[in-house]
């Protein structure tokens, strides 16, 4: 994960006067001791990069920054640094405390949007002093968001996270690529689609036509076929595929058709990676092992569409869930917008490939269901699970293959 580039890592600046905690925030954040907290004001003297996963924003680089309300030639000197990391941040934190905010403060909003930075205001050490409502009416809009927190004590940590994420530029989270970075150029995927009853008529869905249409950006080759056409297409080929993908539905005829050298997955699991974040939601598939009678099982889908048949989040996911953990679980089911404000009564959340949401969105339930410590998986993931075969799936993904083996170990 530390390998993605710098440039490519969102930058968060971290900004405020001196003392008001930016450096115990940065700690708070990534829950290491990154930066050096003292209580005499001036500790940080040199901007402090930290470039990390977090989540649900994905690599980020933060930047505490020198405290820059002091006075004189070293004052002039923070404040040039600091103008400096003012101008390559694509979202800035101001930091405060309650009854601290002045002209100080409106200048660095006044900076960052000036630059057309987003800026959240964080007022810190509500431990010490909640924030009076006077204030907080000020604040509100001071800012694109407002939060309040303690560092010390970790309350509101997870709204700063979840303000961070709806501020992120759009394109932080477009940057991925769904399948092209598998497939070298002019290498091969073959993508094992079944035409069965489910399958809607005269078209393919909509993961489907993404992988596609990727596949074709990057110049890769890709060799469309059913699933009882696999063997033959495979013995076709010179060279074997650089990625075989099937629908989730298929897996199992798949992977004993497709050599055990080749590397295998589902479009649903791909969709874990492009929409969703694949490694939280590999480590949330594990809870399935500990489901037991009468567990409250949630299954979203992100669009509205009619079940029909063996729909698979109302059939086969219950049925293949009911055959693994041999409980009887309770199904519940949601659609669309609809997501429960409260998740406490569920043990696990299934969750759709989310091909017609934005990623954003769906970060943001993930988000939610880590704070209320309830594990979220998706389609493809329990089904690899259910079937056995959940290694050899995220064997193209080495590093949810990683914190899977973590989270067992
Ligand atoms: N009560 C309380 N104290 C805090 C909190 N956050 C930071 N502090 C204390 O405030 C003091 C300053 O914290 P720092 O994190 O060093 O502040 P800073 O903004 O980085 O300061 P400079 O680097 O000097 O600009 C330390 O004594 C911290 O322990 C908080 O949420 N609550
Ligand atoms: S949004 Fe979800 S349920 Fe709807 S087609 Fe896409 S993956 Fe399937
Ligand atoms: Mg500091």
């Amino acid at each position: 994960m530390q390998s993605t580039p710098k440039a490519l890592r969102l930058h968060i600046g971290l900004f405020g006067r001196r003392n008001v905690g930016k450096s115990s925030l940065l700690n708070a954040i990534t829950r290491q001791q990154v930066s050096i907290v003292s209580a005499v004001a001036g500790t940080t003297t040199d901007p402090v990069e930290k470039p990390m996963e977090l989540l649900p924003l994905g690599p980020v680089l933060f930047v505490d920054t020198a405290g820059v309300d002091d006075e004189g030639a070293l004052g002039e000197l923070r404040m040039q640094r600091t103008r400096a990391i003012l101008d390559r941040v694509d979202l800035g934190v101001v930091v405060t405390e309650p009854g601290g905010w002045g002209t100080f403060e409106d200048g660095l909003v006044a900076e960052l949007e000036q630059r057309n930075v987003p800026a959240v205001v964080a007022v810190n050490k509500i431990d010490e002093r909640p924030l009076a409502d006077e204030e907080r009416a000020r604040l509100q809009h001071a800012g694109s968001e407002l939060v309040t927190l303690s560092a010390l004590t970790g309350e509101g940590v997870g709204s700063l996270r979840e303000a961070l994420l709806r501020l992120a530029p759009a394109d932080h989270f477009d940057s991925r690529r769904i399948i092209s970075d598998l497939v070298p150029p002019r290498a091969v995927a073959v993508l094992v689609i079944p035409i069965d009853k489910e399958a809607p008529k005269g078209r393919i869905i909509l993961p489907q036509v993404m992988a596609i249409r990727d596949l074709l950006d990057g110049e890769s080759l890709a060799l469309v076929v059913q699933d009882r056409g696999l063997r033959q297409a495979l013995d076709g080929l010179r060279t074997p595929p650089a990625l075989v993908v099937t629908d989730s539905q298929a897996f199992e005829r798949v992977a004993a058709d497709v050599p055990p050298d080749v590397p295998m997955t589902s479009f649903s699991i791909l969709m874990a990676r492009f929409q969703g974040d694949l490694v939280e939601q590999v480590r949330g598939t594990l809870a399935i092992g500990q489901l037991a009678n009468g567990d409250r099982v949630l299954i979203a889908e992100t669009c509205t569409h009619h079940p029909i048949g063996d729909d698979i989040g109302r059939v086969k996911i219950p049925k293949w869930l009911g055959e693994y953990t041999g409980a009887s679980l309770r199904f519940s089911h949601v659609q669309g917008r609809d997501f429960p404000d409260d998740l406490s009564p569920y043990r696990i959340v299934v969750h759709c490939g989310n091909c017609t949401g934005n990623r954003r969105e769906m970060l943001s339930r993930i988000h939610r269901c880590r704070e209320a410590g309830v594990p979220i998986t998706n389609y493809g993931l329990t089904i690899a699970y259910s079937l056995g075969i959940f290694a050899r799936a995220l064997a193209p993904f080495p590093s949810a293959l990683e914190a899977w083996h973590a989270a067992r170990a």
